[in-house]
């Protein structure tokens, strides 16, 4: 077993991974930005060393002074998390390097993916259904109208170094081939100093479904099913359930199959996950992408199939086997996971704050990782997630109701958040029988009806009012605030001051 794993990020991640360490009986090393000196990952690890300034270039990024601490401390290994530099093949080279065991998959499996063009034509000679278009990059304006009067449109025009919705461009008519194409080159030069762009019969309202991949150092792969994330806004996921409700069982065997082919193919090590996009009417599914890390969302697999995926990563870097085979990987029950975010619920746009009262869901088959506590403020540098809630049930209704009871007990006030537009999606009907698409958010959810946030049920109030521990550091007389200090008493309701 390694003797101490530095853990290279911050917020929930950074806890989740330090749980398994403590699981494990390894020491666990925290790193933190200015910013973060009173964060929860600094708290629960055994050790921690400020990394540096708040903006996450010049701390999180920073991976030389990580490696420095990573030495200093004697720590053998490094879990990257996610974003920050999990997908970083420089960097898990000087790990490599520096003898430090990078707890993830291989620069070669990180290179062999970072670019979407040669991903694509990769697995496509791996047998894995990809969305027909033009092979290869295409170079010039006429040429993109030739290949979309072939196809036939729409077409999508995407960035080969693309990512998170950047240098992509939806084309519905002939005439505007040539302004998208040009935009997408500009955008995939500016974005990313990489001009090359192909071109795709574009998928109109898919479906987001990804099939988590495991691999190990001695040749083997399995897969650990789907997960649907097609409930996202501005291409950020906001809740992911697993088993998919629109993955019928044959269709569930052939995406599985062909993952561990793409997986196979650039000999994959540790967690993975293969990106399709899935058209609902024909229930064909296309490659998009593979991420080469741990992923938000992973905890809805743990909960389905079973398998503590941290501890697995763990296993895996250390050169053992895998410790399960496919055949003994089942779906069991239903999970969904929504993502608890610092933003205003009206704009979308990041709220952060000092969180005044919270209180965790908690009670039979919900899990909550978060590094939100009363007292702590969410610092405006990173990401606005501060809490995943995710339920369990037998099956896809009692996740949802579990979810529902869950939200109804999850108290965080001080800050703003989307608790509220969760409760709301999760009693939509087209949420409510499965059929929503990546467009489900935008076109429902357009305007948002503040009505919509004006309550919260009485006895979430009561529970709040029951929580006598608080603990403002900021304000050392309690009496000076309510625990909800927008909100009056009115009868047995409360209501939003206005
Ligand atoms: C597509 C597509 C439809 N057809 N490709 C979005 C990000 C990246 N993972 C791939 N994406 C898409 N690729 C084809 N051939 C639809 C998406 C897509 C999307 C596109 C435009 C606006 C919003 C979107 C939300 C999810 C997925």
């Amino acid at each position: 077993m390694f003797k101490k794993i530095l853990i290279a990020n911050r917020g929930e991640i950074a806890i989740r991974v330090t749980r398994a360490c403590r699981e494990l009986g390894v020491a666990s090393v925290a790193v933190f930005s200015d910013a973060d000196r009173e964060s929860l990952h600094v708290f629960l690890a055994d050790e921690a060393y400020n990394i540096g300034p708040a903006p996450s270039i010049e701390s999180y990024l920073k991976w030389e002074k990580i490696l420095e601490v990573a030495k200093k401390s004697g720590a053998d290994a490094i879990h990257p998390g996610y974003g920050f530099l999990s997908e970083n093949a420089k960097f898990a080279r000087a790990c490599a390097e520096a003898g430090i065991t990078f707890i993830g998959p291989t620069p070669e499996n990180m290179e062999a993916m970072g670019d979407k063009l040669s991903a694509k034509a990769l697995m496509k000679k791996a047998n894995v259904p990809t969305v027909p278009g033009s092979d290869g990059s295409v170079e010039t304006a006429e040429e993109a109208l030739n290949i979309a009067k072939n196809i036939g449109l729409p077409v999508i025009i995407k960035a080969s170094a693309g990512g998170g919705g950047k240098g992509m461009r939806v084309v519905r008519s002939e005439t505007e081939i040539e302004s998208a194409f040009r935009a997408c080159r500009s955008e995939g030069q500016n974005y990313f100093a990489d001009p090359t762009v192909y071109i795709e019969k574009f998928v109109t309202d898919p479906k987001h479904i990804e099939i988590q991949v495991f691999g190990d150092k001695h040749g083997n792969v399995v897969h650990l099913f789907e997960r649907e994330c097609s409930v996202q806004r501005r291409h950020q996921k906001i809740i992911e359930e697993s088993p998919s409700p629109s993955v019928p069982p044959e269709v569930r065997i052939k995406m599985g199959e062909a993952s561990v082919r793409a997986a196979q193919k650039i000999n994959y090590v540790g967690a993975g996950t293969i990106e399709y996009i899935f058209d609902n009417s024909t229930k064909e599914f296309y490659f998009m992408e593979m991420n080469t890390r741990l992923q938000v969302e992973h905890p809805i697999t743990e909960q389905v199939v079973g398998v503590d995926l941290v501890k697995e990563q763990i296993h895996v870097a250390l050169g053992n086997p895998l410790s399960f085979k496919q055949s003994e990987l089942k779906q069991k029950g239903h999970a969904i996971e929504v993502r608890i975010c610092a933003e205003d619920p009206v704009t979308y746009k990041p709220s952060p704050g000092l969180i005044r009262a919270c209180r965790h869901p908690q009670g039979p088959f919900v899990r909550c990782d978060s590094y939100a506590y009363p007292g702590y403020e969410v610092p405006i540098y990173y990401d606005p997630m501060i809490s995943k809630v995710i339920t369990w049930g037998d099956n896809r209704q009692e996740a949802i109701d579990r979810m529902e009871r869950a939200l109804s007990e999850f108290i965080l006030s001080g800050i703003k958040t989307n608790i509220a537009l969760h409760k709301t999606i999760l009693k939509h009907p087209k949420f409510l029988d499965g059929s929503y698409t990546t467009q489900f958010l935008e076109k429902n959810f357009e305007v948002i009806e503040p009505e919509l946030f004006k309550d919260i049920d009485d006895h979430v109030f009561l529970i709040a009012a029951a929580i006598t521990a608080f603990n403002d550091r900021k304000s050392k007389d309690v009496r000076q605030y309510s625990v909800f200090p927008n909100w009056k008493r009115v009868g047995r309701r409360m209501q939003l001051r206005t």
